[in-house]
C-alpha cells in the first residue's frame, strides 16, 4: 500500500502536468482524491479527462465537467478509442505546460485507458492496451510530440479493497478472467448499474429480470449451461464482470447534488 503510493508520488515527481484519467460512466468512483492531492502538494498542475466518453451521453458529461469545474478543476472528456474531443486534450495540456517539451504523467486507477490516451497523442500503437485491468505493469516515456513526452504508468492496483465490491469492480480491482469468486462482484455491480440505469440488462443482453436474478436470466441468454441444464452462474458472473470492462455494460453515475 505504502509503496503504491510512493510509486505514484515519485511519477508524479517527474511530471510538469499530471493527467488524471477516469471513466466517464462512473467518475467520482474512479477518480483519486489521493493522487490529486498529491499532485496539488508537489506543485503539479492537473488536468482530469473524462474518458470512455463515447459510453455516456454528452448531457452527462457536460454536467460532470461543470461539476469539476465548479472545484476549481481543470476537465475534459474525451474518447481515446474512438479519437473524439482529442484536439481538446492537446489544447488543454498546452495551455497547462509551465514549459516546452512538457512532461505529462498520466495516472488513474487500472483499464480507464490510458495507455490507449498514449497511443492516440503518439498517433500510433506504442502502449500496450488490454480490457484486462492492471496490463500496464512498468513504467513507460513516449515522446509523442516534439513539444510533448508521456509516461505511462500502471494503475493505482494496490489500493486496498473498498468493502464495496461493485467499487472494486469499477475501480479495475477484479480481473474476471482470474478472480476465485466472481458471483458476489458481479451480483453487487449489476445492483449498481441497474440503480443508475434500469434498462442495462435489456439493453446489454435482451433479458428482463430483478438483480436477484439477473445472473441465472443471462446466462441462460448466452446458452451457459452445466451437463443436466442448469445455469453456469460462475460463467455468467464473469461475462458481467468482462462487459464492465470492455464497456458493454453501461450506466451514467449522475454528480453529485445533480
Ligand atoms: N469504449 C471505450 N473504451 C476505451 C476507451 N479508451 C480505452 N478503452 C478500452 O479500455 C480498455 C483499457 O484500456 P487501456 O488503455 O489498456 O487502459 P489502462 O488505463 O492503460 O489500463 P492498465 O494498464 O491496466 O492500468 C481497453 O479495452 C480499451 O480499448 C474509450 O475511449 N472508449
Ligand atoms: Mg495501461
Amino acid at each position: 500500500m505504502k509503496e503504491t503510493w510512493r510509486l505514484v508520488r515519485r511519477v508524479i515527481e517527474d511530471g510538469d502536468v499530471v493527467l488524471e484519467v477516469v471513466d466517464a460512466r462512473d467518475p467520482e468512483a474512479t477518480r483519486s482524491k489521493e493522487a490529486e492531492a498529491l499532485a496539488e502538494r508537489l506543485g503539479k498542475r492537473l488536468l482530469v479527462v473524462l474518458n470512455k466518453a463515447d459510453l455516456v451521453s454528452r448531457e452527462f458529461l457536460e454536467k460532470w465537467k461543470a461539476f469539476f469545474e465548479s472545484a476549481g478543476m481543470r476537465v475534459v472528456y474525451i474518447s481515446a478509442k474512438y479519437r473524439r474531443g482529442t484536439r481538446r486534450l492537446l489544447v488543454s495540456i498546452r495551455e497547462l505546460a509551465p514549459r516546452i517539451p512538457v512532461t505529462v504523467v498520466v495516472v488513474g486507477y487500472p483499464n480507464v485507458g490510458k495507455s490507449t490516451i498514449i497511443n492516440y497523442l503518439k498517433g500510433r500503437y506504442v502502449a500496450p492496451t488490454s480490457p484486462k485491468p492492471g496490463w500496464t505493469r512498468g513504467e513507460q516515456l513516449v515522446r509523442a510530440k516534439s513539444w510533448l513526452v508521456v509516461l505511462d504508468t500502471p494503475g493505482i492496483v494496490k489500493t486496498p479493497s473498498t468493502g464495496d465490491l461493485a467499487l472494486d469492480v469499477i475501480r479495475g480491482l477484479v480481473d474476471p478472467g482470474t478472480v476465485d469468486d466472481p458471483v458476489p462482484y458481479a451480483y453487487a455491480l449489476l445492483k449498481r448499474v441497474l440503480t443508475y440505469n434500469p434498462n442495462a440488462l435489456r439493453e446489454t443482453y435482451g433479458v428482463v429480470s430483478d438483480v436477484e436474478n439477473a445472473l441465472e436470466e443471462i446466462g441462460r441468454a448466452k446458452r451457459k449451461l452445466l451437463k443436466g441444464g442448469r445455469v453456469n452462474i460462475d460463467e455468467a458472473a464473469r461475462i458481467v464482470l468482462r462487459d464492465w470492462v470492455t464497456g458493454k455494460l453501461r450506466y451514467s453515475h449522475p454528480p453529485p447534488n445533480v
